[in-house]
């Protein structure tokens, strides 16, 4: 039996050993190389850790970001990563936002195992027994990982099944999220925690944050400052409305209502729109039509637009549930949904001006993660300020969706650079391109190598435009 047949052929949590291509070694300069050396040091045997250090276990929106590198380097790791993190959803559809691994000690991260309980704590929910997971989420970026790691290699993904494994688990995932998340009830999915949109500081959660009473600062240990500058990181104060927040939900069993956050974000719902498009189209590959998952994309465009969208600002807000309307913050997952192709040309139009303008563009390579203008921007401060390169590579991507391949080739040029000149940052100062945070990070390099592969394509491989229906660019690369 060949090695891949050998691969093929295991079940998908066995581990995989790293095997890199022999193609890379030759190189050792290039970003193949390295990136590839931080995805191999990440690996674990099943799934790939966001950073060794400071995030020891598998997370969920991560995976899905890695998974879309890791197609140029290894299918079989790709699909692997997706497998292992579609294993531990509960049986209400949810995908944890972490699943840890039981051989890291339990002071590595917190919160840990112990504090989330979920076998417990999450039994009526449908936690998984067998492996201890939070009971948040994280945006929804798996489908469309799924359909990216397919086209990377659709021999592979057919002799494995992998679509025919992994729909049934994303199409419950996107239920989970419409039928128990519709928090607000006009259509789009409320987080219940910052943690749950990814973007954990944002000053976007400063006023819904503000009610939160905090869990008294010596009732946790934070494991954060052991790894990262104090500087950077959220403050004390926000950690402890944090743990209150998931302390509440735990309590409750993780049943899903309004408690004391309730958030509608334009990134989460943005990336849920994009992947029912992948949905779609796994769906039609599978033989089916896909047209009930694309005409339900359509109707969430149009409720995002409905509910979140400033014309006078020219970019999505969050909406808060329970204080009373738009957030007046801008903050760069208010571009994110530049990604959709079904968005009104005056509406992309605009988010192209604001992405370019003032309050994210002067002065900058990459984009900040929020208003470089705004009372709250610091260059260094978690979410406040620096650039994430998984935000890069989404607005490099809505650009080319909306026409704008000369804007989508630069960004791509400084995401690839700035993530090799910075070692693989979680992040950078957005002016200077200064390594913060964690350094290796995953993400980080999967995305700059699937940019950096879609650079080195051959002339005439098309990217996408907004002339193709329900974002065909998807089929491409
Ligand atoms: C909490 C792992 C995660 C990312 C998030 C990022 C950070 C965790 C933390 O790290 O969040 O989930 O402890 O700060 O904000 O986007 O998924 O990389």
């Amino acid at each position: 039996m060949d090695r891949t047949a050998q691969l093929t052929a295991s079940a998908p949590h066995h581990e995989i050993a790293y095997d890199p291509p022999s193609i890379l070694s030759n190189d050792p300069a290039s970003v193949h190389v390295t990136a590839a050396r931080v995805l191999a040091e990440n690996w674990t045997g099943t799934s790939t850790v966001p950073s060794r250090r400071l995030y020891p276990h598998q997370w969920s929106w991560d995976s899905a970001f890695v998974a879309i590198g890791l197609r140029h380097l290894s299918p079989l790791r790709a699909q692997v990563e997706l497998e292992t993190l579609l294993a531990a959803q509960w049986a209400d559809g949810r995908i944890p936002h972490i699943v840890f691994n039981p051989s890291v000690p339990l002071d590595a991260y917190f919160p840990s195992p112990d504090f989330w309980r979920s076998s417990t704590a999450g039994r009526a929910a449908g936690a998984p027994r067998t492996v201890q997971t939070s009971g948040i989420v994280q945006p929804p970026v798996h489908a469309l990982a799924a359909w990216l790691v397919h086209l990377a290699d659709p021999g592979l993904s057919r002799s494995r099944s992998f679509l025919a494994g992994v729909y049934p688990r994303l199409a419950a995932w996107h239920r989970y999220l419409l039928h128990r998340r519709d928090l607000g009830g006009g259509g789009l999915v409320s987080v219940v925690h910052p943690w749950e949109q990814g973007m954990d500081n944002s000053p976007c959660w400063d006023a819904p944050l503000a009610r939160v009473t905090p869990a008294p600062a010596r009732s946790f240990r934070r494991a954060d400052l052991d790894h990262g500058a104090a500087e950077d990181r959220p403050t004390d104060l926000d950690y402890g409305r944090y743990v209150r927040l998931a302390t509440e939900y735990r309590d409750a069993g993780y049943a899903d209502r309004t408690r004391e956050f309730a958030v509608e974000d334009p990134a989460f719902n943005a990336l849920l729109i994009a992947s029912e498009h992948a949905l779609a189209r796994i769906a039609q590959e599978l033989g089916a039509t896909g047209t009930a998952r694309h005409a339900r994309a359509e109707r969430l465009t149009a409720a995002l637009v409905d509910r979140l969208w400033d014309p006078e600002r020219g970019i999505f807000l969050c909406r808060d549930l329970l204080g009373g309307g738009l957030i007046p913050e801008r903050s760069v997952s208010g571009l994110v949904p530049l990604l959709l192709p079904e968005l009104p040309r005056t509406t992309a139009a605009a988010l192209v001006r604001t992405l370019t303008g003032p309050h994210f563009g002067t002065a900058t390579r990459l984009v900040p993660s929020y208003d470089l203008l705004g009372e709250a921007f610091d260059p260094h401060r978690y979410w406040r300020g620096p650039a994430w390169f998984n935000t890069g590579w989404l607005l490099e991507r809505g650009l080319r969706e909306h026409g704008e391949g000369a804007r989508a080739d630069a960004l791509a040029e400084a995401v690839v650079r700035t993530a090799a000149a910075s070692g693989f940052a979680e992040y950078v100062d957005p002016h200077t391109g200064e390594a913060c945070g964690a350094a290796g990070f995953s993400w980080t390099a999967a995305l700059a190598l699937d940019l950096h592969h879609r650079r080195q394509a051959p002339p005439g491989e098309p990217h996408g435009s907004r002339n193709t229906q329900h974002g065909q660019s998807m089929d491409k690369s």
